[in-house]
């Protein structure tokens, strides 16, 4: 049994309706309200105790007369909102099967498709935690997320069991895999393994507080954490940014270049379109300018969701507007990194659709600071989503008089409810009901939010987190290597990239082959977009009295 909002504001007394789902029929009767009053600037709507987001954002369009109309768009397929919820419990179900129980993890390695959307609710829907993970990493990184998350079962891609692979095999509490395409050895195949099961399956009797998903965040050191995200917090990104932000309804087309693995993509391009009954186009292949404009111009999306690095090289293609119709959006999309006001120019002039910068977190969940359609601060984070509240502090935690920079704090109902197994970080994040970013920022004037840099060393390389230390770790794995030292730098569109300084074990080594040597090594090593753009060679690293790397010093040029 599941609760079935409505979305108009509806009488208190009026009833709504519950769904059961059996095997033969919906049935539905008379049952508590529950209201999702849709008013710009309101607060985010009330959810009540017993909910299951799968239900929510799956089983309600079945209800509201959505089973025959498309919700996916993938190469030459059209899904239909009816297809999903079958695919959905048909997944539940084979889960079931497998011996998936309420609050087991499900590690989802996969690429952008429907079987993603399934899977993530599929899960969902009987009280297990679906854990979508980078698709981009390498061996060592999916051993460490298999066994961190203790999955009992992972669902991947073929293409990606070639990296995959060997972890699946070594992973301590794996039972099973499913493999998306062909499936060699023990791993199930994903297509014989959900036809066998029943097309319907009843929600999970989970509370809105119940644990959902999770996502893995990288830090600057260690491995990455796992955000846990509870029933509500989708909806509650849906309510605030989807619905006063963007102003979706069921007649836009989603489509986002980032992946639905990312907290940024998974809003974007599958529960933001649900939650209205809208349309998403997805695309597994990598979001190069070409491939973007192509899927653009083929599929007509209303919105679009982007990164500043892809916006950039996307203006460096000097016939585009000949080439590809962008007719069809009425609005872009830039997160994961600061907008440079310039890109954000250059792009209105030629294409004369507005980006829209705003800021989100993995432990946020999506945006919580944004510019607004017709008002575009270039530059700027914009102000607070409705049902959001930011301030910026102090290292006491004390707020900062307006246009001094101090640490961002947010408060919001979407926010993570802690970091699995790690509970020294989770204290360092949350301050009662607000978290600390780790981004500085200061407020103008107008009230508007501006980036300043983050508090840690991290790094953000086309929307992507690369942690300086993981690249010099590898660096130094090199022979000819004795320290290296990894910082940001800009480049020519002001975008961050890696830069390393190495002081090499034999000075005299030093040559343009082996500059090119060693970004190959990196790329090899760990994964290509954490490649050094460039390198220096230096005779010493400025360090403090304890060892310590003083990377502050190399962003200002302070290498001797
Ligand atoms: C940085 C930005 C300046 C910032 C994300 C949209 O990026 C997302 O989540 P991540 O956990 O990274 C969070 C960090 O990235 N950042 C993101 N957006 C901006 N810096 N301007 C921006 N517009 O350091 C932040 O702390 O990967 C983006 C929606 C959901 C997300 N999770």
């Amino acid at each position: 049994m599941l609760w079935l909002p409505s979305d108009t504001a509806t009488e208190p007394s009026q009833p709504l309706w519950i769904l059961t789902v059996s095997a033969a029929a919906i049935f539905l009767r008379p049952c508590r309200p529950f209201t999702t009053v849709v008013v710009m600037g309101e607060p985010p709507a009330s959810i009540p105790d017993r909910f299951n987001a799968a239900a929510f954002f799956v089983d309600r369009h079945m209800v509201e007369g959505r089973a025959g109309r498309p919700a996916l768009y993938h190469e030459d397929r059209v899904v239909t909102y009816g297809e999903i919820f079958e695919s959905v419990n048909r997944v539940g179900n084979a889960l079931l099967d497998l011996g998936v129980q309420m609050e087991d993890r499900v590690l989802l390695i996969l690429l952008d498709g429907p079987e993603f959307v399934a899977s993530f609710f599929g899960a969902m829907k009987l009280g297990a935690v679906p854990v979508p993970v980078n698709t981009l990493m390498r061996a060592a990184d999916y051993r460490f997320l298999l066994d961190d998350s203790r999955a009992k079962v992972a669902i991947v891609s073929e293409p990606l069991l070639l990296e995959a692979g060997p972890a699946l095999v070594q992973a301590k509490h794996l039972k099973h895999v499913v493999v998306v395409g062909e499936a060699k050895g023990p791993h199930l195949r994903f297509e014989s393994w959900v036809s066998r099961t029943p097309r319907s399956l009843e929600a999970a009797d989970t509370s809105k507080d119940d644990v959902a998903f999770w996502l893995y965040s990288s830090g600057s050191t260690g491995f990455p954490k796992a955000a846990v995200h509870l029933q509500h917090d989708m909806v509650v990104c849906s309510d605030t940014y989807g619905l006063h932000v963007l102003g979706i309804t069921e007649r836009d087309r989603t489509f986002s270049a980032a992946k639905l693995f990312f907290a940024y993509g998974l809003g974007n391009n599958m529960y933001f379109p649900m939650r209205v009954g809208a349309e998403a186009v997805l695309y597994s292949g990598r979001p190069t300018a070409e491939a973007v404009f192509q899927v653009v111009d083929r599929y007509r999306p209303t919105l679009f969701f982007g990164v500043p690095t892809l916006y950039a090289s996307m203006l460096q293609m000097q016939d585009a507007e000949d080439r590809f119709d962008l007719s069809s959006l009425r609005l872009c999309v830039s997160a994961g990194e600061a907008l440079p006001a310039d890109v954000y120019r250059r792009w209105v002039n030629r294409f004369g659709v507005e980006i829209l910068d705003g800021i989100g977190t993995t432990e946020i969940l999506h945006i919580f600071l944004s510019n607004r359609p017709g008002h575009v601060k270039p530059g700027s984070s914009g102000t607070p989503v409705p049902g959001y509240e930011a301030i910026i502090v102090d290292e006491g935690g004390r707020p900062v008089p307006r246009g001094e920079i101090g640490n961002l704090r947010v408060k919001g109902d979407s926010t993570m409810a802690y970091y699995w197994n790690r509970d020294e970080k989770t204290k360092e994040t949350l301050f009662g009901p607000w978290i600390q970013t780790g981004d500085k920022y200061y407020q103008d004037e107008d009230g508007d939010f501006w980036y300043c840099g983050r508090s840690d060393d991290m790094l953000k390389v086309g929307g992507i987190w690369v942690s300086p230390v993981e690249v010099e770790n590898t660096l130094i794995a090199h022979e000819a290597v004795l320290e290296a030292a990894v910082v940001g730098q800009q480049d020519g569109e002001k975008l961050v990239k890696p830069k390393a300084y190495v002081v090499l074990k034999d000075p005299k080594d030093a040559s343009q082959e082996l500059v090119e040597e060693l970004k190959e090594f990196v790329r090899n090593r760990i994964a290509p977009y954490k490649k050094p753009w460039w390198i220096d060679f230096v005779p010493s690293l400025p360090k403090t009295a304890t060892g310590k790397i003083q990377r502050y010093r190399l962003r200002q040029g302070g290498v001797r």
